[in-house]
C-alpha cells in the first residue's frame, strides 16, 4: 500500500495528527496495537490548556468539549493550615478546560471515523524502515495476522513511551535524558461529586495529593505512594483517610466526601527527553518522544503542541516541497518541550515529600513565595495555563 504519511499508534498525538492532516487534504494511514474501546477508555489526562482548547475547536473539534468541559479560573496550591488560590485569569489572562483524555480521545474517534480514516487497530509486530530515504515504510501484521507494508514519504511515531519509533532513531545520532523519581501516585477515580470547585494541589507531611475531577459526579483523586506500593494494600477506606488528612478535611470547615471508589491504579513518576524528534523521514510526536511527571498537566498538551506544529510542516512538504518546516521542527518543538520539562519537575519536587527534613523546609519556602508574590505567582500561572504553541 502506499499513502503520504504514515501514522504509529492511535492516541491523541496520532489522532490528533491524522486529523490536522485531513483538513489540508493530506491522506494518512494510522496503525494502532490497542482496539478502538481499549484507547477511548484509558483513563489519563484531564486538564486542557486554553491554547490546546483553541486549537480543537479550530478544527471542529471543540463542541462537546465546550458544553461539558469545565472552564478553571485557576488551581488551589495548599498545606497543613493554609490554601491559597491562584487565578490565572487574574495572574496571566488565560484559564485551563476539565475535559478528560478519554473525552478528547472519543471525539477524535469520531471525526476520524465521519471522515473515512483508514485506522488498523489491534496491530501487532509494527516496524519502521528505510527511514533515511524519502520512501520510508511501516510493516505490522494485522488484527487477522495478515502481513501489510505501508510505504509513505514521511512516518510520524506517535507510539507513546513504549512503542518502536524511539528505537529507530540510531543511537549514534540519538541524545536522551531523564529522571525517574523516587516516588509514584496511587490515581482513584470516585463516583463522587467534587469537593472543590477548582483542583486542589496538596503539599502534606505524609506526602502530596491532589483532588481533581472529570464531571459533576465524578472525582479524580492522586496520592503520593512508595514507588513499588501494591494497589492490594490500599483498600477504600484507607485511600479516603489519608486523602482526607492530606487536603485538609475539616480545615476551615472544608469538607471531602468520600464515594464509590470504580478504578485504582499506582502510575510511575518519570521525566524524559529524546533529541532529535526527527530523524529523515521518521518525526516523533508526543509521549514517544518526552515524559513529563503528571504534577503539571503538561504530557497531553505537548503531545497537541507537537503535531499542531508538524502538521502545517508535513504539509508543506507533501505539497509544495517546502523542506523549511520539518527541517525547523525538531528545534522548534523541543524549546517547549524543554519548558514544560522543566515546569513539571519544578511543581513535582515543589509538592512531594522526601526524607531530607531540608527538602521540606525549601519546599515550604516555596509554596509561600508562589501564594505571595505576584511576580512568582504569574510565573506559575503562564506555564500551567499553557504557552503559546510556537513558544
Ligand atoms: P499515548 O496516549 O500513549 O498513545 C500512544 C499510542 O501508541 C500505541 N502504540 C502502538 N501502536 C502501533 N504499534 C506499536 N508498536 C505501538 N506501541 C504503542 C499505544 O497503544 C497508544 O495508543 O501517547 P500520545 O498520543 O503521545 O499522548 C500522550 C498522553 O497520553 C500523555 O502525555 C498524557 O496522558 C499525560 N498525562 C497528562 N497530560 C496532561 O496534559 N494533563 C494531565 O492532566 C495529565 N494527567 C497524564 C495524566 C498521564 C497519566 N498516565 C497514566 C501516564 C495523568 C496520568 C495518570
Ligand atoms: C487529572 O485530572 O487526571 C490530573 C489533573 C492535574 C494533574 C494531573 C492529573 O496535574
Amino acid at each position: 500500500m502506499r499513502t503520504e504519511v504514515v501514522i504509529i499508534g492511535a492516541g491523541p498525538a496520532g489522532l490528533l495528527l491524522s486529523h490536522l492532516l485531513g483538513e489540508e487534504g493530506i491522506e494518512s494511514v494510522v496503525v494502532e496495537t490497542r482496539s478502538r474501546e481499549y484507547v477511548e477508555a484509558r483513563v489519563r489526562a484531564g486538564i486542557l490548556e486554553g491554547s490546546t482548547v483553541d486549537l480543537l475547536e479550530s478544527v471542529g473539534l471543540g463542541e462537546r468539549l465546550r458544553r461539558e468541559g469545565d472552564e478553571h479560573r485557576g488551581i488551589y496550591l495548599q498545606w497543613p493550615g493554609e490554601r491559597h488560590h491562584l487565578d490565572f485569569v487574574d495572574l496571566v489572562g488565560r484559564s485551563v478546560w476539565v475535559y478528560g483524555q478519554t473525552e478528547v480521545q472519543k471525539d477524535l474517534g469520531r471525526a476520524r471515523e465521519a471522515a473515512g480514516q483508514e485506522i488498523h487497530y489491534e496491530v501487532s509486530e509494527t516496524a519502521v524502515h528505510d527511514v533515511e530515504s524519502d520512501r520510508p515504510a511501516v510493516t505490522f501484521l494485522d488484527r487477522d495476522g495478515r502481513e501489510v507494508r505501508v510505504e509513505a514519504r514521511a512516518v510520524v511515531g506517535c507510539d507513546g513511551s513504549f512503542g518502536p519509533s524511539r528505537g529507530a532513531v540510531p543511537a549514534t545520532v540519538k541524545q536522551t535524558w531523564g529522571r525517574d523519581y523516587p516516588y509514584a501516585w496511587l490515581g482513584v477515580l470516585a463516583d463522587v461529586a467534587p469537593s472543590t470547585d477548582e483542583l486542589i494541589y496538596a503539599w502534606h507531611p505524609n506526602g502530596f495529593a491532589l483532588h481533581s475531577m472529570r464531571s459533576e459526579h465524578v472525582s479524580r483523586l492522586y496520592l503520593q505512594v512508595e514507588p513499588d506500593a501494591d494497589v492490594g494494600t490500599w483498600s477504600d477506606d484507607r485511600i479516603w483517610d489519608e486523602l482526607a488528612t492530606r487536603l485538609g478535611h475539616g480545615q476551615d470547615g472544608w469538607q471531602l466526601t468520600p464515594g464509590p471508589i470504580t478504578e485504582k491504579n499506582v502510575l510511575p513518576m518519570r521525566s524524559f527527553v529524546m533529541e532529535p524528534m526527527r530523524h529523515g523521514s521518521l518525526f516523533l510526536a508526543g509521549d514517544a518522544a518526552h515524559i513529563v511527571p503528571p504534577t503539571g498537566a503538561k504530557g497531553l498538551n505537548l503531545a497537541v503542541a507537537d503535531v499542531a506544529l508538524l502538521a502545517p510542516a508535513l504539509t508543506a512538504l507533501l505539497r509544495k516541497n517546502d523542506e523549511r518546516g520539518v527541517d525547523a521542527y525538531s528545534e522548534t518543538a523541543l524549546r517547549r518541550v524543554w519548558r514544560c520539562t522543566h515546569f513539571s519537575w519544578w511543581m513535582t519536587t515543589m509538592l512531594h515529600t522526601s526524607p531530607d527534613p531540608f527538602d521540606a523546609q525549601l519546599q515550604q519556602s516555596q509554596l509561600r513565595w508562589v501564594t505571595s508574590s505576584s511576580a512568582a505567582a504569574r510565573g506559575l500561572a503562564e506555564n500551567y495555563a499553557g504557552l503559546p504553541i510556537g513558544f
